[in-house]
């Protein structure tokens, strides 16, 4: 769990503020080219773009790969997975812009002559304002995956209280996958990350779709064997993402 009061990781927490951050610095790093201070101005603005491929390699490239790039097809119509795929669209371009202004400014040789600019402001102005759309396109990206407040987790029901369980909802288990209750528990379904939902193929068991801090419940009051996927990743025959609830007479 992270930091922020949100359900969101450790990672995406540490990743939103180091962005904020590097948005920041990149603000202060232009207000050092005014004040004509161009060697500190040059190491800020290469620092962020060099700390920005840590966080793109680290953190944002594998959490597209497991969450967003199976559900590609979903993108033209569903903001969940929209948003995503525009902030690493325009993300890579920002931070390709800002790599290759780094190396023209720096006078790097790898870069031939008839591609570099001379008008550096005009091409620094237009990264940093790039910068700050992407920035603001992952902030909104935070809140969408998100937003959901985190759920204290629930220990054992106090004595003659109602029996409760709790399953963890995670990319891409239900955990524990099999969970044994007696009758008349109340079982609840935390999402700790990405969006899922929990249903069964009669229907007894069906959610909305949950994302990450969100919860669903349901009690279980007759003895049985209940069999339950994830809507998104697992199927009704029982494959992928699936679980078990035995209810246990009393
Ligand atoms: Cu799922």
């Amino acid at each position: 769990m992270g930091f922020l009061d949100t359900g969101a990781t450790f990672t995406a927490d540490l990743n939103l503020l180091v962005q904020i951050g590097m948005g920041v610095a990149l603000l202060a790093g232009a207000r050092l080219a005014r004040l004509r201070r161009f060697r500190a101005h040059g190491r800020c603005q290469a620092t962020v773009m060099l700390l920005n491929l840590v966080m793109i390699s680290l953190v944002m490239v594998p959490s597209f790969r497991s969450q967003v790039s199976p559900n590609l097809q979903k993108a033209g119509s569903d903001l969940y997975y929209a948003l995503p795929v525009l902030h690493a669209a325009l993300g890579t371009v920002a931070e390709l812009l800002g790599l290759y202004v780094v190396l023209v400014a720096t006078g790097a040789r790898v870069v031939p002559v008839r591609f570099r600019f001379t008008n550096y402001r005009r091409w620094m102005r237009t990264t940093l304002v790039l910068w700050w759309v992407v920035l603001a396109l992952g902030a909104g990206l935070y809140l969408v995956w998100y937003r959901g407040e985190r759920v204290a987790s629930q220990g054992p029901g106090a004595p003659g209280a109602a029996a409760v369980a709790t399953v963890t909802v995670q990319n891409f288990t239900f955990e524990p996958k099999e969970l044994t209750i007696h009758a008349g528990t109340t079982v609840t379904w935390r999402d700790a990350g990405g969006r899922h939902t929990v249903e069964s193929a009669d229907g007894f068991l069906k959610s909305d779709t949950l994302i990450a801090g969100q919860t669903y419940q349901k009690r279980f009051d007759v003895p049985g064997v209940y069999d339950y996927y994830c809507g998104n990743h697992g199927t009704k025959s029982g494959t992928g993402m699936t679980g078990r609830v035995v209810v246990t007479a009393r």
